[in-house]
């Protein structure tokens, strides 16, 4: 018999790659999407099946996270082995704008999904994943964080995020249900979302190299993030629902670099050094030199005597529209726990990662006619 998986969020970046790895394993995989008047599912495309086809292994419900109705109809239909709660407004800037929404959604969302479970009596039967976040422990209280560091939230994000840590906590003490929370640091990819900063910094120097976009604004350049890949991550999801006993864990590589540091090495992955100078609202990166036969292979030929000229002109300006009310400064995280219990460990460092998604963007944006034409498309606000 298949297992039988629920994925809140399955349209999300996470959610894709853990819906292609669960249907790899034998899973029957059913995802909960969001009613929307345009396609919202590029990212689980390839996985598609006509819904006139039986045996399918993929299967989508409408659905939304601040209707508890509808999650308690699905998962009483679906009847779950596992249940992973990825589902949520995940932008910590927009999380300002929308805080409401953000607690609705990211904190009661949650309590819905382990309420349904306990009231349709599938407590035994169905295990649930919590996708917490490295985002509670904001104004870091220890370093490197591990599962016992205090948190201390800095967003309506991180806060509505630390009700759902704690509610799935309370249900796990209070009902013996199988509830873990993962608590993930920053983990990109080539799906990323276009407005958080690794990708609109892989998108922009793509663009900038291929002669389509002068220069990228961003916000805090001296933050530092735990940055992993989605790939290792969504691996970590499934081994936390395996365990026997149900637990919580952080997922992090150890290792933490700085936004700054990140733009220079997506530009260094095409050839292309920029070096920094002023401070605060005033810094600015200034393209410096080009290794000519990387940038060649890299980008293409084609592209280089253009670019030539770019020496010395401004590539990245600092924008305080960007910054946050409340901003987390560092994040690194102390993964032993996930391996030594978990087994788990990631195959892929910030270089490889920075190489995925250099490549997956400059083809992209050479493909992309619409972004020629000017447009920023997601990025008309400041996120
Ligand atoms: P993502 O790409 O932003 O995906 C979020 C998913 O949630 C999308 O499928 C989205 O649907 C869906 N969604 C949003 N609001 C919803 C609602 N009210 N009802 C139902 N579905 C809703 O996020 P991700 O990067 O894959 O992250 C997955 C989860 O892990 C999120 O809960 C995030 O907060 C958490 N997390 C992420 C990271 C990270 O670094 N990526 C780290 C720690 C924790 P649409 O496609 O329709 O928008
Ligand atoms: O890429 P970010 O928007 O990610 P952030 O805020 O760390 O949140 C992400 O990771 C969390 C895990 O820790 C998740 F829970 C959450 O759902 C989300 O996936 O910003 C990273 C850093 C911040 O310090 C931000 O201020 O980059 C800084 N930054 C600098 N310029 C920018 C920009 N962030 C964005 N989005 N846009 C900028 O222009």
């Amino acid at each position: 018999m298949s297992k039988i998986a629920l994925i809140t969020g399955i349209t999300g970046q996470d959610g894709a790659y853990l819906s292609e790895y669960l249907i790899k394993k034998g899973y029957i995989v059913h995802g909960m999407k969001r009613r929307s008047s345009l396609f919202n599912t590029e990212r689980i495309d390839h996985l598609y099946q006509d819904p006139h086809r039986e045996n399918r292994n993929l299967i989508l419900h409408y659905g939304d996270l601040t209707d508890s109705m509808n999650i308690t109809r699905i998962i009483q239909e679906v009847q779950p082995d596992e249940i992973y709660n990825l589902a949520a407004m995940s932008h910590v800037k927009v999380s300002f704008d929308m805080p409401e929404y953000t607690a609705n959604a990211d904190g009661v969302g949650t309590l819905r999904i382990l309420e349904a479970v306990r009231l349709l009596d599938l407590t035994k039967k169905t295990r649930i994943y919590q996708a917490s976040t490295s985002e509670l422990y904001g104004l870091v209280q220890e370093i490197p964080q591990k599962e016992t560091t205090p948190f201390y939230p800095r967003s309506p994000y991180a806060v509505a995020k630390l009700y759902a840590y704690w509610i799935t906590v309370n249900y796990r003490e209070a009902y013996g249900m199988h509830a873990s929370n993962g608590i993930l640091f920053n983990h990109e990819s080539p799906l990323r979302g276009e407005t958080f900063v690794t990708r609109k910094i892989t998108r922009a120097v793509s663009r900038i190299v291929l002669g389509m976009q002068e220069k990228t604004y961003l916000g805090n350049l001296s933050a530092q993030r735990d940055w992993g890949h989605a790939k290792d991550y969504i691996r970590a999801m499934h081994l936390i629902l395996q365990q026997d006993t149900p637990s919580d864990y952080v997922i992090a590589t150890g290792i933490t670099t700085s936004v700054r540091d990140f733009i220079k090495k997506a530009f260094e992955e095409v050839g292309v050094e920029v070096e920094f100078k002023g401070e605060g609202v005033d810094e600015k990166g200034f393209i410096s030199s080009i290794d000519t036969s990387k940038f060649g292979e890299r980008v293409g030929q084609e592209y280089l005597e253009s670019f030539q000229k770019r020496i010395g002109t401004e590539a990245v300006n600092v924008d305080p529209a960007y910054f946050r009310p409340t901003e987390v400064e560092l994040l690194i995280g102390d993964p032993t726990k996930s391996k030594t219990v978990l087994g788990w460990e990631p195959k892929y460092d910030l270089p490889a990662l920075v190489k995925d998604m250099m490549q997956s963007d400059v083809e992209l944006m050479k493909k992309d006619a619409f972004l020629k034409d000017g447009g920023y498309r997601t990025m008309n606000y400041f996120e």
